[in-house]
């Protein structure tokens, strides 16, 4: 059984502050493939959450600030409380191997605007393998898509198997794409015995509410100490080729 199972009512309104609430904010982590929409998610939950709660943003992008930009253009934040890291590296390196970068932007946000209630971090899109640091974050989300092909539930890896709720996103694409979303949620409540799945779509406003009754929940545990961390666990050994490396690439580790 997952360490933090999801509740049978989840909350429907901010929860409380209590003297033995941490005094520091939720830090969420949004990770998955480049593309699966974690920006577009992220200003779903600032849209949905932006009145009631204290919200942040971290953006992580490898050489570039857009998705900041982007985020700041959608009017969902005030676009000061949105920030970029520029990774310069592949994006797991800056959520897992040295998260240095990541955890000094959002120990700046979260004084700049103390007291904020949860800080959105998203990773720069990365692979299958890409998971955050519990160092820094207390909870992730893994984003997939239904464009990806409804059989990535199955492939498995430490985000879609143990990150602490898994989003099959755009389910409105489904029928354009040949995906069965029932089919493919199946898969991923097999994939993650007994973790979270949620099928959104930005055109769903059932979905988008769901999403934002499970951030209030992890909130809500969080602030009362019942939430653990979990490390989804650490990436395979694997390749990359890219142009640092023209000899043809080179394999590392994370462990
Ligand atoms: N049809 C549909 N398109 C969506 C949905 N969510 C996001 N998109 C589109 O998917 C594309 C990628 O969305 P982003 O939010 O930029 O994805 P991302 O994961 O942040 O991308 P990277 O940061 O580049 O990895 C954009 O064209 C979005 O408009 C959705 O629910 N339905
Ligand atoms: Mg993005």
């Amino acid at each position: 059984m997952p360490e933090n199972p999801a509740p049978a009512v989840a909350p429907t309104a901010v929860p409380p502050e209590s003297p033995e609430s941490p005094r520091r904010a939720l830090r969420l982590g949004i990770a998955g493939p480049v593309g699966t929409g974690k920006s577009s998610l992220i200003a779903l939950i600032c849209r949905a959450l932006g009145d009631e709660l204290r919200l942040g943003v971290i953006t992580n992008d490898i050489y570039t600030d857009e998705d900041a930009r982007f985020l700041r253009s959608a009017g969902v934040l005030d676009p000061a409380r949105i920030r970029a890291v520029e990774t310069g590296a592949c994006p797991h390196t800056a959520i897992r191997d040295d998260v240095t970068a990541n955890l000094l932007a959002t120990e700046d946000m979260e004084r700049d605007f103390a007291p904020l209630d949860t800080v959105l971090i998203e990773s720069g899109g990365d692979n299958l393998t890409a998971t955050f640091s519990p160092a820094l974050v207390d909870a992730q989300i893994f984003v997939l898509d239904v464009a990806g092909g409804g059989d990535v539930a199955r492939k498995g890896g430490p985000g879609i198997g143990r990150a602490d709720l898994l989003v099959v996103n755009k389910t409105d694409l489904a029928p354009y794409v040949g995906v069965d979303v029932e089919r493919m949620v199946a898969d991923a409540e097999e994939a993650r015995e007994g973790r979270a799945v949620l099928a959104l779509s930005r055109e769903d406003d059932q979905s988008v509410q769901a999403l934002r009754r499970w951030v209030l929940q992890v909130l809500a545990a969080h602030r009362s100490g019942e939430h653990i961390p979990q490390d989804p666990g650490p990436m395979a050994p694997h390749f990359h080729a890219d142009e640092e490396h023209p000899e043809g690439g080179y394999v590392h580790a994370h462990a």
